[in-house]
């Protein structure tokens, strides 16, 4: 055979750039663009939103004004079409890092406020939808050669109640969530999610508390307190017929940042204001109470103080993930990890804007002995970049919302079609949480 070289090798060259307005799951405005390579390949992606950000996160650039509640992406758009399209044209696809790069020299902004997240997190993925379809693989296995990462199905998060910021601050925590740690397959954790997420809208409907679903397709939460929710949630994990705790665990994502700046922290529902240490106490009761396996953002992202002596008590026991406390940066999960602040980062493409600075915030936790958890935004779309990519990197978990909407479901069953490519047994499980006292009491089990 011929060596590949620079001349033999083909070259998938860039040869045009299209950005279109498209809508999301909230109705508003998003960015859609297109990636046409010289070969004829097609990549598309379209930029989520979302509603609890982080202060630290790439900024999507919006119109302003009256129009379209001031949502607009014209300006957005008009940075592809007229800014980032002439700056990639020619260049090969297949260096998503050389093309993420000639995005970053066009926005110098602290936040990419610029060009906008929005224009830059849509041309970024699909650059990397097209070299996948050039070299003819799934995304999943294209990320996967590219990054020279085993490929696993990772274990979901998946929400029963929205709040917070996600259902009208009904409550002041924003996700009530399930993982099913103890299921062998990803079509096994289908079926649980089913049961449990209709056993809580059973319970609700029979205690006069339906009131229809949140942003993320979870239950509106009618309750009379923060903890209400906890208790409907283990009650929803029996009525399924499971024992909470064993195949299924709880996951929150308290969104601290939402109702609480400079140490003080007010949840509205209760009528109750308390300082660091007194939610990190609270919280811990919880962790007492409730088969809690994971807890995201549960302080603010300014509370570093509080972030480190949450990590020190409870670490040990039960994964802590940062999400505006990191935004899908990898400088703050290096410096997070010398401090002793979380276990696990969300990684949001959104938050850092390009593909390969989300890559590098995944593999830096990775490296660093941390969970990484691939997420969606509350805003989405039929887009299903996030299974390949949670998929391609592997040994990690997805969270992308609730069990119904079809831009819920569309990654869930994006997950289920490369199940069939890749193998049943290619997934993840309940690894990402053997350092939990799940995974604790399961290793013990199984060496017994
Ligand atoms: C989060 C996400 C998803 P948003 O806080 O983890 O639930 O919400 O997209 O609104 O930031
Ligand atoms: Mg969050």
């Amino acid at each position: 055979m011929l060596p590949i070289d620079k001349e033999t090798k083909p070259v998938s060259r860039i040869s045009n750039i299209h950005a279109r307005r498209v809508w999301d799951s909230r109705g508003n405005p998003s960015v859609e663009v297109e990636v046409r390579l010289e070969s004829g390949a097609l990549g598309r992606a379209i930029a989520p939103a979302g509603a609890s950000r982080g202060t630290r996160e790439a900024i999507d650039l919006r119109d302003g004004g009256s129009a379209l509640k001031g949502m607009g992406v014209g300006r957005a758009l008009a940075s592809v079409n007229d800014v980032i399209a002439p700056a990639l044209t020619g260049l090969d696809a297949e260096d998503q890092a050389v093309a993420d790069d000639a995005i970053l020299a066009l926005d110098t902004s602290s936040l990419k406020q610029t060009l906008g997240g929005n224009a830059t997190v849509a041309t970024s993925l699909a650059v990397l939808h097209a070299a996948a379809a050039e070299a003819g693989k799934p995304l999943w296995r294209h990320a996967a050669d590219h990054y020279g990462c085993t490929p696993s199905l990772p274990l979901p998060e998946i929400q029963i109640f929205g709040g917070g910021a996600h259902a009208g601050r009904r409550v002041d925590i924003q996700d009530f969530m399930i993982m099913v740690p103890g299921a062998s397959s990803f079509d096994e954790v289908m079926e649980v999610t089913n049961e449990v997420y209709f056993a809580a809208g059973d319970i609700m409907a029979s205690r006069g508390k339906m009131a229809g679903v949140a942003d993320e397709g979870g239950w509106w939460p009618v309750f009379d307190s923060n903890e209400e929710a906890l208790e409907t949630l283990v009650a929803a994990i029996e009525k399924a017929g499971e024992t909470p705790g064993e195949r299924v665990v709880i996951s929150l994502d308290i969104a601290a940042s939402e109702f609480g700046r400079n140490g003080r922290y007010r949840l509205a529902l209760e009528d109750r204001e308390m300082d660091s240490g007194e939610l990190v106490q609270m919280l811990g009761g919880w962790l007492d109470a409730y088969p809690i396996a994971s807890i995201e953002d549960p302080v603010g992202e300014d509370d570093t103080d509080g972030m480190i002596e949450f990590t020190r008590r409870f670490g040990g026991r039960v994964q802590i993930i940062g999400d505006d406390y990191l935004v899908t940066n990898a400088g703050l999960v290096s410096e997070a990890a010398a401090q002793g602040a979380c276990n696990a980062v969300l990684v949001k493409v959104n938050q850092a804007g390009t593909v390969s600075e989300s890559v590098a915030t995944f593999r830096t936790a990775m490296d660093a002995g941390w969970g990484a958890i691939v997420s969606a935004r509350s805003g989405e779309t039929e887009d299903v970049s996030i299974s390949h990519l949670a998929t391609g990197l592997g040994g990690g978990q997805l969270k992308v919302g609730s069990f119904t909407r079809s831009e819920r479901m569309a990654k869930w069953n994006e997950c289920l079609r490369i199940q069939d490519e890749l193998g049943a047994d290619s997934y993840v499980a309940g690894q990402p949480l053997s350092n939990t006292w799940w995974g604790k009491k399961n290793r013990k089990n199984n060496a017994a």
